[in-house]
């Protein structure tokens, strides 16, 4: 009998438990970013239970509406956004919500409010949906200083002002990965627990990656650095193996096998979107905080609006400094 390794399963460090690890570095610290997360995980096991059960539940299809990007919303994305937003409201410890799915952002009334400002996109990877591949949540936290003088500038920070990033996969296995700005670290949802115990921690993404991972079907449109990039992925002149390409579409599921495998994830600006079609907010810089924080590196757009798109590259360090110097090099010669 392995007594060491039964003695690893007997002693869970489950999501509460690490936090509070952390937590109690901060001998000034109240909880409230405990209680906060605490709130977050309660929505990431409501939709993971959504997500499972969604073809028996006829959860599956339109729910009749078009979000305010003016696409389709699906059940489950109307359902998942008002899980967070009640979660996040109830938590008392948010001001200020900005989800994908609402126009608008949301104050919370004062009796309720705390001092953190959550943006988000409660289910990621909709189109993904139906076919039952892994779709996810992605979810940024910002601090502010006076809860009761709250504008929409508290929202509208550069994503290394983020105080905590993650995201949740629902995938073969329900998995939170999460970075409160020392490090990242990977839970996996135990359904017999109900809890999410560390399974990946101080997760650090390889220095270089053998996998690019692009919807090729743009190519016709992409800019000169985003095509030499991807043709030097297909056809290095170092003599080195080409990359393999792998592209789910789902930017959690894509990110997420960056961050582990390592490699690049690109989703760039091209003559039809020049700004890309990743939301800045609660796409482009909750992974960009994961990708520094693991290692990696990120190269974004600076958009200010709440839904504003931007082009993004992220992964490696040695595989994002590359489509960097290309970008500088065509920024040089204009
Ligand atoms: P989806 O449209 O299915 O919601 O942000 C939306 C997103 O998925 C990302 O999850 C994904 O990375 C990207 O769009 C896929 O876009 P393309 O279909 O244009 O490749």
């Amino acid at each position: 009998m392995d007594h060491e390794a039964d003695a690893h399963r007997t002693d869970l460090m489950t999501l509460t438990r690490h936090v509070l690890n952390e937590q109690s570095k901060h001998p000034e610290s109240k909880g409230d970013f405990t209680i906060l997360l605490s709130h977050i995980v309660l929505g990431c096991k409501f939709v993971c239970s959504a997500v499972n059960k969604a073809g028996l539940a006829k959860l599956i299809g339109l729910a009749g509406e078009t979000n305010v990007q003016g696409e389709d919303q699906k059940k489950l994305d109307v359902l998942s956004n008002e899980v967070f937003v009640n979660a996040l409201i109830s938590s008392g410890r948010t001001c200020i919500l900005v989800s994908e799915e609402d126009e608008k952002a949301t104050f919370v009334d004062p009796s309720l409010r705390g001092r953190y400002c959550v943006v988000f996109d409660p289910l990621d990877g909709s189109s993904n949906i139906d076919c039952g591949v892994s779709i996810g949540t992605i979810f940024g936290i910002y601090m502010i200083k006076d809860k009761d003088n709250v504008t929409l500038d508290d929202v509208l920070l550069p994503g290394k002002d983020m105080v905590a990033a993650g995201y949740c996969m629902y995938g073969s296995s329900c998995m939170i990965v999460l970075s409160t700005g020392s490090g990242v670290n990977g839970f996996t949802l135990d359904p017999s627990l109900g809890e999410f115990i560390l399974t990946h921690p101080d997760i650090k993404i390889p220095t270089k990656g053998k996998i690019y991972s692009v919807n090729e079907g743009n190519a016709k449109n992409w800019d000169g650095p985003t095509a030499e990039y991807v043709n030097k992925c297909k056809f290095p002149e170092d003599g080195s193996s080409p990359k393999s390409l792998r592209y789910v579409g789902s930017m959690v599921a894509d990110v997420h096998r960056t961050l582990l495998y390592g490699g690049i994830f690109l989703y760039p600006g091209d003559k039809k979107s020049p700004t890309g079609k990743l939301r800045v907010l609660y796409e482009v810089f909750p992974m960009s905080f994961l990708m520094e924080q693991a290692g990696g590196q990120a190269f974004t757009g600076k958009q200010r609006k709440i839904h504003e798109r931007s082009p993004i590259f992220l992964g490696s360090y040695d595989d994002v400094e590359e489509i960097k110097a290309l970008y500088a090099s065509e920024e040089a010669k204009a």
